[in-house]
């Protein structure tokens, strides 16, 4: 790795833990005593890391999991202090998401087409304009689609993404039949020779059965002109909402079959933790669905990858071990 490289991947690390301050600030107080020092495990240590899990929002289902495993080894004598403990719990929280991981990829299908669904506010649009920016970079040539077409808001805020990207976007007034706009975008993509339409939808929740049915015509429209499209179906979660995630994952998988999450706004919030119930979850029904970035702040480079392993140090990093995270 060059020196530029080295710098950049410093910050990188530094932006995800910094994002990752709230959910870290409440770990790692309600496990202060874990994570600071040596100290017998006993069972006001273990209480503390149960409340501590359940507080960033791991969920009642994982957390119980978690303390199973944990208070199994403690029974054992194989975790005797709070550093053998803190290192257990690492390991056991990264091998939970281990199985959510997996890189965004994209085929040389012509174009890719991804769309971005989920209920307003969580980022969707936000997140198409970081992955514009992502793809580009790659050397991928990239097409937005306006799809949001219920609010005019919606598709300035598009064009305004584009606009700073230098990409094009295609969009039609307010009110136009969102399926069209996103039809026509893939086939002006093919016809300019653009390898990826990223496409918003609409996140009414107001009208919810019709959100779902307008997103089965959107699905339905464009695989006419590839059988294979959309080649991913992403759904933007706001870590926010904490346990709410779970039922949106479920109805926008009924009705569209999901491909992939992403997780928005893990720095604004204290309940990273979501994750794990996610995982859990996910594990549980046996459903493979994985996350492929997470959002940790507003700006263009806040958007990164989901790394279970870096994930996981950031958020269980101690501020006094300074070194690697500074
Ligand atoms: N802090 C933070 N804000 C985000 C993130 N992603 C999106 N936002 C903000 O969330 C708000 C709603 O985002 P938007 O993309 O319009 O959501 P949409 O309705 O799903 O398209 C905007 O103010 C975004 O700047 C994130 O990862 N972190
Ligand atoms: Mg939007």
């Amino acid at each position: 790795m060059s020196e530029a490289e080295e710098k950049n991947e410093g910050s990188l690390w530094r932006r995800l833990k910094d994002g990752l301050s709230k959910s870290r600030g409440a770990l790692a107080e309600g496990v202060g005593n874990l994570l600071l020092g040596e100290k017998e495990v006993d069972e006001s240590v273990l209480e503390e890391l149960e409340t501590a899990l359940l507080l960033t929002d791991v969920g009642v289902d994982a957390t119980q999991d978690i303390m199973a495993a944990l208070s199994q080894r403690v029974r054992r004598r194989e975790l005797n202090d709070t550093t053998a403990l803190h290192a257990a719990l690492a390991k056991l929280l990264k091998d939970m998401l281990v199985p959510l991981a997996r890189p965004f990829a994209v085929s040389d299908a012509k174009p890719f087409v991804v769309f971005f669904v989920g209920v307003n506010g969580v980022g969707k649009t936000t997140t198409i304009g970081k992955l514009a920016r992502r793809l580009q970079k790659e050397g991928k040539s990239v097409l937005l689609a306006a799809g949001d077409t219920f609010r005019a808001a919606a598709v300035e805020q598009l064009k305004v993404w584009g606009e700073r990207n230098g990409v094009d976007v295609i969009a039609q007034d307010q009110g136009a039949d969102s399926a069209s706009v996103v039809y026509d975008a893939v086939q002006a993509a093919a016809a300019r020779g653009h390898g990826v339409v990223l496409a918003d939808t609409a996140g009414r929740l107001q009208a919810k059965t019709n959100l779902m049915e307008e997103l089965k015509k959107i699905r339905r429209v464009v695989s006419r002109l590839d059988d294979e499209a959309p080649h991913e179906v992403l759904l933007v979660l706001d870590a926010g909402v904490g346990q709410n995630a779970l039922g949106q994952v479920e109805e926008f998988d009924a009705a569209i079959m999901l491909s992939g999450l992403v997780i928005t706004k893990l720095d604004g919030s204290a309940r990273a933790g979501i994750l794990f119930a996610i995982a859990h979850k996910l594990k549980k029904q046996g459903r493979k669905l994985p996350v492929y970035f997470v959002g940790v702040g507003e700006s263009v480079e806040d958007l990164r990858p989901f790394e279970p392993g870096a994930f996981v140090d950031a958020l269980l990093a101690l501020d006094i071990e300074g070194g690697q995270s500074s």
